[in-house]
């Protein structure tokens, strides 16, 4: 080690762009990792360490910094840093996370920093409108500190004139309107689909979903309050969050403007979760609620919406949040070959009881509960369920339903079911369930035919095991 190049800080900072070459440092050492970058597509956000400390992109997510991937690093190591600078480089790193809300509640925390977290299935299920303290928080970055006299939401882009709203301005400027909508990320039920093999993300169970009341201003009055009238060239609405990585660029999304234009589609500019403010952790002040679709675009700490003929070209919306075949792995992987999430498919989980418990039967039948729930409006028409793997299968009764229309169902529904159970053969039972949706598309049987390497879109049967006792 003591053979290599001494190079400075700011030799290592001219080297932040993949024409330049990508150095990073961490301790004494000065890495290249421009090759590592091209062999690991969707590594891409190692890049907000460009010419910099990699601790500040460990320091945003903890969950890279794993030994073998030291010991990969090694590899790319190319020279080193005087001790003098080694030490000023690593001192004043200060902990992003340091204003995070305080939290209190009874969470599967998947990951502390950022904070993803998820309620027990059996709370969930507990309420049709699920409280705000338990709805899962799904962080990408450190939660933005904002001062509310200093907010500004600013509008710009194709058609309209360039605004800025603060808070008090979508309140009193627009009315206020509430949606019941379920919100899910697409990593839900991902521990499930990592049994068939490994894949990239946070190990959800199937508790990254809830059902909340938002209310705010409709995007359609702030957007034609903003002067939108012709739509020629636009193409996506972009949303933009007051998060930001270690470059500054902050957590983006969007959706296609035909999401927008249909009045029954309900996009909100929402401040209030269950009839209170947005908590932190929810996105106050302001988020997008975009009813129907995937989590990652309802953008929380709202700061920016741009009228484009262009999806956002943000991280996540490029090079994330996207489905492959199972046959897609890390090294052959194209981002741009695949289109981004937006509507996601028909979905249902057994909440009670939960797999591998010990249960006892009521007059010879099981008591089984859960939801469902299927993006782009769609209604929930049937659960089924069976215990001998599809001999015979139970219909649910539907406990709690929206009323509306196929198309502008946006609320999960929750259901219960009684399945007759022959225990003279076996105490351990496998209990499955499936949604039908009102499109009649159903979850697909297993997991393995749906693998993909970023463990999203995971909706295959829910199936758990449960033992019956006397
Ligand atoms: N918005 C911003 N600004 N930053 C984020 O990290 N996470 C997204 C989305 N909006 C995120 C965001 C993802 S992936 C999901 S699933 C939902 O917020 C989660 O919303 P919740 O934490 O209120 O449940
Ligand atoms: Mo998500």
């Amino acid at each position: 080690k003591s053979s290599f190049p001494q190079y400075t800080l700011n030799q290592v900072q001219e080297h932040c762009s993949k024409e330049n070459r990508i150095w990073v440092t961490y301790k004494e050492g000065v890495y290249d990792i421009t090759d590592f970058i091209e062999s690991h597509p969707g590594g891409d956000i190692i890049l907000t360490a460009a010419g910099n400390a990699i601790d500040s992109f460990w320091s945003l997510y903890e969950v890279h910094k794993q030994p073998q991937i030291l010991e990969l690093l090694e590899k790319y190591r190319i020279g080193n840093l005087s001790k003098e600078e080694s030490l000023q480089n690593t001192a004043d790193l200060s902990d992003p996370y340091i204003d995070e809300p305080k939290r209190n509640f009874p969470f599967i925390v998947n990951s502390e920093k950022p904070f993803n977290a998820e309620p027990a299935l059996p709370f969930l299920m507990k309420n049709f409108i699920t409280p705000s303290e338990i709805f899962y928080v799904r962080n990408h970055l450190p939660v933005p500190l904002v001062e509310i006299e200093d907010y500004k939401l600013e509008i710009t882009g194709l058609g309209v004139n360039e605004t800025k709203l603060s808070l008090d301005d979508l309140k009193t400027k627009f009315p206020k309107v509430s949606v019941i909508a379920t919100i899910q990320c697409a990593g839900n039920r991902r521990s499930e689909m990592s049994e068939v093999k490994p894949v990239k993300g946070l190990n959800w169970n199937a508790g990254a979903i809830g059902n909340a009341v938002w209310s705010g201003a409709r995007l359609q009055d702030v957007l034609k309050f903003c002067g939108l009238q012709n739509i020629a060239n636009i193409n996506h609405i972009q949303f933009e969050g007051l998060d930001t990585d270690a470059t500054n660029a902050p957590y983006g999304a969007s959706i296609p403007i035909e999401k927008f234009l249909n009045s029954y589609s309900d996009v909100i500019l929402a401040y209030e979760m269950n009839g209170e403010p947005l908590s932190r952790d929810h996105g106050f002040p302001v988020r997008v609620i975009v009813p129907g679709v995937v989590g990652a675009r309802n953008v929380k700490w709202l700061s920016r919406i741009v009228l484009s003929e262009n999806e956002s070209p943000s991280h996540w919306q490029q090079n994330d949040y996207k489905g492959f075949s199972p046959s897609v792995d890390w090294d052959t992987v194209d981002f741009k070959s695949s289109i981004a999430i937006q509507e996601l498919p028909v979905i249902s989980a057994i909440c009670e009881p939960v797999n591998n418990q010990k249960v006892k039967l009521q007059n010879g039948k099981l008591i089984v509960s859960g939801y469902a729930w299927s993006g782009g409006g769609s209604k929930i028409i049937r659960i089924d369920l069976t215990a001998d793997k599809g001999l015979k299968w139970h219909t649910a009764k539907i406990i709690h339903q929206e009323n509306a229309n196929p198309g502008r169902c946006w609320s999960w529904v929750l259901w219960k079911a009684e399945i007759d159970i022959d225990k003279s053969s076996t105490n351990k039972v496998e209990i499955w369930a499936k949604a039908t949706d009102s499109n009649y598309n159903v979850q697909p049987e297993s997991f393995a035919n749906i693998w993909n390497l970023r463990g999203v879109l995971g909706n295959a049967y829910h199936r758990i095991k449960v033992y019956i006792s006397d």
